[in-house]
């Protein structure tokens, strides 16, 4: 057995990247161009694979660590080595320094992060030909919308593979979206010209094809998928292919985000084929390798690694929930309810189709399978404010001085915080499998947010160490935030129970849906003075609509009444906030 020990390859311009993944434990066998440690940049994310079979003994860095190139990460006992030869001696000790990608090897590289592009248009690789049967083309990057190069972040195909039109051929990723390059032509590749790392641009040239039919129909008129928020724009400009060199997709393609608060813009060309979601996916190479080879489709596998990043635990916990039946990852699978039918509404009079956007998408995702999975009951009650109200309105002045707005959702937050303390019930999840509860020492809260975009639910942190004045003023960035499209997945993760509050905008109740793994959400709507008996007479006092949403399988109807009656206590005499 030889020690080696991995050190980081060259970043393909990145001058540091962050460790964000570390999937083995020591004594782990490791076969040949397994992933080892997932590297991320600002840009890029990088799977660092294993140069040769054998033992992994350790990592040299901790995840969320810095590194640089040529930095040792990781150490690995080989048995065989990258040129099939046994290691020699336990102790004997060798730095794997870099694994070149040689460019005409046929074998997948070794190595993702990379600077080297091996488009040249002169490469014998790629000059055409021509014969009576079969006609070799370039395929090419089509318009991306920009000038940039952007970063391969995968290729999904291999020399020898037989591709069909509309099969997606790499993956691109800018600063700001993801595209899948679909192939405009079937036929079989016989050289790729690219690999994981390089950097592309509009016409550059990444596989050549043996092709069968070289008439691209309407799949090659389809642009590279991207993020779903982004906006389609003419590819007026897009370059004039040479004699035998196509674009992948040479239509219009997909442009970068909109500016905030725009909505996107409706397609200028309908899309016909069959766009893989995958722009919208957060995942590396691996963890995507592995979703195709179990056929999952990472749409619908919550990511539970940093910023929301799939990691290959979530797919096989999806694959075991799946399994086990106690999951409805998409709409009609699984649920046994038979799908609503499509229905021809230009019979009826004129119609308009209005694209999704990314974030209406996954709360249509998430909903549903928070209705399907959840068996909710929802308890309704009225807190008087009358006295909350008086003392808001007296924190007007003293609120202008400190530049922070004090709402009544300020006040509710720090409530359900409070009621979520006396009542731990309502801070737990269901364990996946059914058989724990995880109950949360912290108390995180989100809170609806009606943005132009969709909804979105932000997390306020630690509420119950914080006051007034620190809620109302995260309220106020957070919420700006949601609105203006800026919030980082970070901001929107770990909450405990959701609020939702329409009292702004009127109402006099609603059943809210549990945003599952909570238990928990209340729902708020808007006050009004209401006559009040008091034991002797009706006196005008202000109401505030509350509804209680709770999942059956965590929350029994005596948890609710009593978190319910606390928080009306609460919310009647702010006083009790204080004790
Ligand atoms: N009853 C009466 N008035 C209310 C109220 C209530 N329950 N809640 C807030 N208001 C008032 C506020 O006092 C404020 O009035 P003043 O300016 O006169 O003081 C006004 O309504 C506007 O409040 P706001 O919306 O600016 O601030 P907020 O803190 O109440 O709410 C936020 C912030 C982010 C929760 C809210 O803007 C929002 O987006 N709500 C929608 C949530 C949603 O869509 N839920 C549904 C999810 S399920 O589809």
């Amino acid at each position: 057995m030889t020690k080696q020990t991995i050190v980081v390859p060259d970043l393909g311009g990145a001058e540091t990247v962050e460790v964000i993944e570390l999937g083995l434990q020591p004594g782990d066998q490791v076969e040949v161009e397994d992933s080892l440690l997932v590297l991320e940049s600002d840009k890029a994310t990088m799977d660092v694979p294993s140069p040769a079979s054998g033992i992994f003994t350790q990592y040299l860095v901790a995840e969320g660590a810095t590194v640089k190139v040529g930095d040792a990460i990781a150490e690995i006992e080989v048995s065989v080595s990258v040129t099939g030869e046994q290691g020699s001696s336990a102790d004997e000790s060798e730095t794997i320094e870099q694994f070149a990608v040689d460019p005409d090897s046929e074998s997948e590289p070794r190595l993702e992060p990379k600077t080297e592009n091996h488009n040249d248009n002169a490469s014998p690789a790629v000059e055409s030909s021509a014969s009576d049967a079969l006609k070799e083309l370039t395929i090419q990057v089509p318009d991306i919308g920009s000038d940039d190069k952007v970063d391969v972040i995968e290729v999904c195909v291999a020399v020898g593979d037989e591709v069909n039109e509309g099969d997606t051929l790499l993956v691109l990723e800018s600063d700001k979206a993801t595209m899948d390059v679909p192939s405009s032509h079937t036929g079989k590749v016989v050289k790729i010209l690219v690999a994981e790392g390089d950097k592309l641009g509009t016409g550059d040239n990444v596989a050549v094809f043996e092709v069968i039919s070289d008439a691209p129909s309407s799949a090659a008129s389809t642009a590279p998928a991207a993020a779903a928020d982004t906006e389609i724009k003419p590819a007026a400009s897009a370059p004039a292919p040479a004699a035998d060199a196509v674009a992948a997709s040479s239509s219009p393609v997909r442009a970068p985000q909109p500016a905030p608060g725009q909505p996107a813009q409706p397609p200028a060309v309908k899309s016909t084929s069959p766009v893989a979601s995958g722009s919208e996916i957060y995942a590396g190479p691996a963890v995507r390798l592995i979703a195709r080879e179990l056929g999952v489709d990472l749409s619908q596998v919550p990511g539970s690694g940093p910023r929301g990043r799939i990691l290959k635990d979530d797919v096989s916990n999806f694959v075991k929930q799946v399994m086990q039946n106690k999951a409805a990852p998409a709409a009609s699978a699984g649920s046994g309810i038979p799908p609503v039918p499509a229905v021809d509404f230009s019979q009826f009079g004129e119609i308009e189709e209005i694209a999704l956007s990314k974030i209406q998408k996954l709360t249509a995702a998430n909903m549903q399978r928070n209705w399907l999975n959840v068996p909710h009951v929802t308890q309704f009650d009225d807190a008087d404010i009358t006295e909350l109200e008086e003392f808001r309105k007296s924190l007007k002045a003293e609120g202008e001085k400190r530049g922070v707005k004090v709402t009544p959702v300020a006040f509710l937050i720090k409530a359900v915080a409070a009621a979520l303390q006396a009542n731990p019930e309502f801070n737990r999840s269901l364990s996946s499998d059914g058989q724990n509860f995880i109950q949360k020492h912290y108390c995180h809260i989100g809170m609806a947010v009606d943005t132009p975009r969709g909804l979105v639910v932000p997390v306020i942190k630690n509420v119950d160490k914080k006051g007034i004045w620190d809620i109302s003023a995260e309220i106020s960035v957070l919420a700006a935030k949601a609105r203006d499209g800026k919030l980082t997945p970070a901001e929107m993760q770990g909450g405990c129970f959701t609020l939702s509050s329409l009292g702004a905008i009127g109402g006099n109740g609603f059943t809210p849906i549990v945003n599952s793994p909570e238990v928990g959400i209340l729902g708020v709507s808007k006050s009004q003075i209401k006559p009040l008996w008091n034991g002797t007479e009706f006196t005008p006092r202000l109401m505030l609509p509350l509804a209680l949403s709770y999942d059956h399988r965590a929350i029994n109807g005596g948890d609710a009444g009593r978190f319910m009656t606390y928080l009306v206590q609460l919310l009647s005499d702010i006083r009790y906030l204080a004790l």
